[in-house]
């Protein structure tokens, strides 16, 4: 009896194996008049996904592209990546979750959320360390800065590549001219703790949530205000429900463009190699691109009647949040002073 109930699952085991591996070499296999190259000479063909919340013509996304392009030109068309923008795939956190899984291969996400993965990254959202871009550039780029993106491997994604992402800064629906005017406001942070601590400290009530869901938040009066840099005020309307813009640029809190360590780990050292030095390169796209769309999105909000607000004197803001500092410093010792370093 056994036998006979077991048989018919083996046949079908079989059939299926075969059928499988059928099916993945028709894949792998070209046959150019008659030779027949085997896949391991020629290489594995890839389509993988990449996950991005904003939209098309976002400075992140045209990065992607940019990468998704010289991946494809340096495999001779083997690996393809299509861009998914405007969070087709997923908010951040879920989307980061599908790439540790490898059920989305690549994502360029904000090291906001990330943070909460892997606590390294949290560093990025402590308030007033970068004094601007060049100060950040000089420590991203530096060996502590590229360290950091490689400690994502022991959360199953692999960081490939900085992305620009300005200076954050608060806006609200009620004006605001000083650090004193946020006291009391329902304010929307990016989902980590240190944001959490940080709006404590400004005598605000964070409001932690996803980014596709502010705008709605804002409009109906579920929150007071957000932060965020130019581009994104911009892309996301909430300009247009949160008129007061204040400068203070609290934090610099750089894109992530990563893969799934799962799907690392599967690839060949010639398609990882393509894979890395293809991110390096977008970069320059990136940068250049977010350069023009900060100024575009700056010209563009001011004429639709934001009122922006310059900070002169920042003490009173740093002064406010020091006890973030001072909770984290510990913790973080080590990177700050590297970013320190790159100060000089
Ligand atoms: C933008 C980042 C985006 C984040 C968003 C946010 O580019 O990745 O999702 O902020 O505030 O600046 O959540």
């Amino acid at each position: 009896m056994k036998l006979l109930t077991k048989q018919p699952t083996v046949i079908l085991g079989t059939t299926l194996s075969v059928f499988l591996l059928l099916a993945g070499c028709a894949d792998d296999v070209k046959t150019t008049g008659n030779v027949t190259t085997s896949p391991q000479a020629e290489g594995k063909k890839y389509t993988f996904r990449l996950a991005d919340t904003h939209p098309d013509n976002y400075p992140t996304v045209l990065g992607d592209k940019k990468f998704a392009e010289l991946v494809n030109q340096k495999s001779n068309g083997r690996i393809k990546i299509d861009v998914f923008p405007n969070s087709q795939l997923g908010e951040e956190k879920a989307v980061i979750e599908q790439v540790q899984l490898g059920a989305i291969e690549f994502t360029r996400v904000s090291s906001g959320p990330l943070a909460e993965f892997n606590k390294s990254l949290g560093v990025f959202s402590l308030p007033y360390i970068f004094d601007n871009a060049a100060h950040e550039w000089k420590f991203l780029e530096s060996d502590k800065g590229k360290e950091l993106l490689s400690s994502l491997e022991s959360s199953k994604l692999k960081g490939l590549a900085y992305y620009d992402s300005g200076a954050r800064n608060f806006y609200s629906k009620k004006p605001v001219k000083s650090v004193e005017d946020l006291k009391g406001m329902k304010l929307r942070v990016q989902q980590n703790k240190i944001n959490i601590d940080l709006i404590d400290a400004l005598g605000a009530n964070a409001s932690p949530m996803p980014y596709g869901e502010v705008f709605s938040s804002l409009q109906t009066g579920v929150i007071d205000g957000a932060e965020n840099n130019y581009p994104s005020y911009d892309s996301s309307n909430h300009y247009q429900v949160a008129k007061n813009l204040v400068l203070d640029g609290h934090q610099r809190v750089p894109e992530v463009v990563m893969i799934s360590k799962v799907t690392w780990d599967k690839l060949g050292d010639e398609d990882k190699k393509i894979i890395q030095e293809a991110a390096t390169e977008s970069v320059k796209t990136q940068r250049e691109e977010w350069a023009k769309f900060e100024k575009n999105s700056e010209a563009k909000v001011k004429a639709a009647g934001a009122t922006v607000t310059e900070v002169t004197d920042l003490k009173p803001w740093q002064d406010k949040v020091k006890p973030v500092i001072d909770k984290y410093r510990s913790e973080y010792k080590d990177v700050l002073d590297a970013i320190d370093q790159a100060r000089k």
